[in-house]
């Protein structure tokens, strides 16, 4: 029996609701005009919150940015051919970081592939390995294609749901779109909640027991934490009395274990000292900690994260897997579940030297890393990551960038109090600089939502320390990255805005390869056209074309005024750095570490 196209698209969405989609983000379309209408409908009657957007590629982003945002999976509706194509990487980012991005493309019937009918093409298979297609025919039964929804929402990754719809597409003007609210009786309920990732519980409710992997003490062990490793790491270096080297966007930043300058430390005498590694969530960020993870004569221990893969790239740890009933109900940014997996035979205290010789260490190091920083001429880089460092709140979330403003903040960021969290996120899972304004934005209108997930209340969340969410949400990013996504900018009269405040570390180009290989003299005469490609662009009219706020400063003080001032909607901060000095400042960096006194080994001392 052939399904209307209206009928479908209503039951496509009333199963999204199902499965615990509260947002979803449209971009326009002819073939896609059904599901366009049922959205309007579900939106203006409270029942999901729709966002609207010209570019597909944005509209990814802002989908997976009100993922992490919201906690819940998130749909992105859009019509055939290439506008589907558009999504793949935002795809691709929520097939490496596990997030519960549902594509839903609407489609021709499958009899005109292939016969040049316009704009029809293969979607089917479309994103090939990152994410699966169900491909509903215009004859699947509503059965099928609730079965699909479900799914879709409960994965742990991306998913793509294609929608052949036939004409007519529309029906007679006078029908209603969207029947209102899912009943307790509507058959779709039988999907409801329970199928729906359930929120995780706080550090403190995690039983610390049923060890899977005793770590026996002994070897000098380090946690690291990198991206999405949620607070287990950090429970699990105060349990086992070890330093926990956790990136910015681990989630586990906090508490007095966390060491600020890990990544010159790993460097010096400590670095190599060290005997065994447990690694959490997914670390990207810097060479000493590759080597790190590469050295023969450590052990190695890496959790499988939520995207089934462990953070091992010398294929020589032992992965820890977290048991699948734990696994499916992790949540976004919570690993805390896996923590049984690990429980520590370690005491507190088994190692305390170790511990207090890292922190020692940390806090001279510190010292001296800030005030070389206080001489760097103003405006710097680093001092645009250490404003936006000291200007978030706990609660607060902030979104930062690939490139150079993710590794200025691993050095800069202030490890908070473990009950005061900060969400801090970056699209680590393939590390790109596209999409990110569109995160950000996602992100903060997530954070704040509108409709509160099924089974749960609103803010704050256990996860958050108890604290509320403030409304202001943060984000820095390099030039080419804001450039790269500034139409996610575009935001129409009729849309949620967010409340985010958007740092632009503009040193015009790409300052990250001046410290890579290509950055060294030999390549001078090449690097400003093939790496750095400055583009000399002019945020504040591009900001304008999009009625955006936009502060240009060029000092610390005037950055920090930026960020303190009140503010409401968008606001763009366009910070005026250099890069030429970027190879020097980080030998000078690295050379304040080797000088660093360190109480290690034990018996030779060093600190006064
Ligand atoms: C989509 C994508 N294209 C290219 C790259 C390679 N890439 C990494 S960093 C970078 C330059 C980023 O420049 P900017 O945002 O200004 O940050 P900066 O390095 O100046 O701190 C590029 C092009 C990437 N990571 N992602
Ligand atoms: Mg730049």
């Amino acid at each position: 029996m052939t399904i209307t196209s209206a009928a479908r698209a209503i039951h496509v969405l009333r199963g999204l609701l199902a499965a615990g989609v509260r947002e979803v983000v449209l971009a326009p379309g002819s073939r896609s005009a059904p599901l366009a209408l049922a959205l309007h409908a579900a939106d203006a009657a409270g029942d999901v919150r729709l966002h609207v957007r010209l570019d597909e590629r944005s509209a990814g982003f802002l989908a997976l940015g009100l993922t992490v945002g919201s906690r819940s999976p998130v749909a992105v509706v859009m019509t055939s051919g290439t506008a589907v194509g558009n999504l793949l990487p935002a795809v691709m980012e929520a097939h490496h970081a596990g997030r519960p991005l549902i594509v839903v493309s609407a489609d021709r019937p499958a009899s005109l592939r292939g016969t040049g009918a316009n704009q029809t093409t293969w979607q089917d298979g479309i994103f090939g390995v990152f994410a699966p297609t169900v491909d509903v025919a215009v004859d699947a039964s509503h059965d099928a294609v609730s079965q699909a929804v479900s799914e879709a929402g409960r994965r742990l990754g991306p998913s793509h749901l294609n929608v052949q719809v036939d004409a007519p597409l529309l029906p007679d003007p006078g029908m209603p779109w969207w029947p209102g609210p899912l009943e307790a009786s509507d058959p779709l309920d039988s999907l409801d909640s329970s199928s729906v990732r359930a929120s995780g519980g706080s550090a403190d409710e995690v039983p610390l027991g049923a060890a899977a992997v005793p770590l026996a003490a002994g070897p000098r062990t380090v946690v690291l934490a990198g991206d999405d490793a949620g607070s287990a790491a950090r429970v699990l270096a105060e349990s086992a009395g070890v330093p926990l080297l956790a990136e910015p966007t681990s989630g586990s930043r906090a508490g007095d274990h966390a060491i600020r300058t890990y990544r010159l430390l790993l460097g010096t005498a400590l670095g190599a000292a060290i005997e065994r590694v447990i690694v959490i969530g997914h670390p990207t960020l810097s060479r000493p900690v590759t080597a790190l993870l590469s050295r023969p004569d450590i052990a190695l221990y890496a959790v499988r994260t939520r995207t089934g893969v462990a953070t091992d790239p010398a294929r020589r740890a032992i992965i820890l897997d977290v048991p699948p009933a734990l696994a499916s109900s992790l949540t976004q940014g919570s690993a805390l579940a896996l923590m049984p997996a690990l429980t520590p035979a370690m005491a507190p205290d088994a190692d305390a030297e170790w511990l207090a010789a890292w922190q020692a260490a940390d806090a001279a190091l510190a010292e001296r890393v800030d005030a070389h920083v206080d001489t760097l001429p103003d405006l710097h880089a680093l001092h645009v990551a250490a404003e936006v460092s000291a200007a978030l709140s706990p609660g607060q979330s902030l979104v930062v960038g690939s490139s150079n403003p993710i590794r200025d903040l691993d050095l800069m960021l202030l490890p908070y109090r473990p009950r005061e969290h900060r969400l801090v996120v970056a699209n680590r899972g393939l590390a790109g600089i596209d999409g990110t304004v569109s995160t950000a934005i996602g992100v903060a209108l997530g954070r704040v939502g509108r409709i509160p997930p099924p089974g749960r209340g609103n803010p704050p969340s256990p996860d958050d320390g108890g604290i509320p969410r403030p409304g202001r949400s943060l984000a820095v990013m390099g030039d080419l990255t804001f450039l790269h996504d500034s139409g996610g900018l575009l935001i129409g009269p009729d849309e949620p805005r967010p409340d985010l405040t958007i740092v632009v570390a503009n040193d015009d180009g790409g300052s990250i390869f001046a410290l890579l290989e290509q950055g060294a003299p030999d390549y001078a005469a090449a690097f400003e056209r093939v790496f750095a490609t400055p583009v000399h662009a002019d945020l504040e009219a591009l900001a304008g074309a999009s009625h955006t706020a936009y502060r240009r400063v060029e000092s610390r003080r005037e950055l920090r005024e930026a960020l303190t001032e009140p503010a409401t909607g968008l606001l763009v901060i366009d910070a005026r750095v250099g890069r030429a000095d970027r190879r020097e400042t980080a030998a000078a960096l690295g050379a304040l570490a080797a000088d660093v006194p360190l109480s290690w080994p034990p018996d030779q001392g060093g600190m006064p």
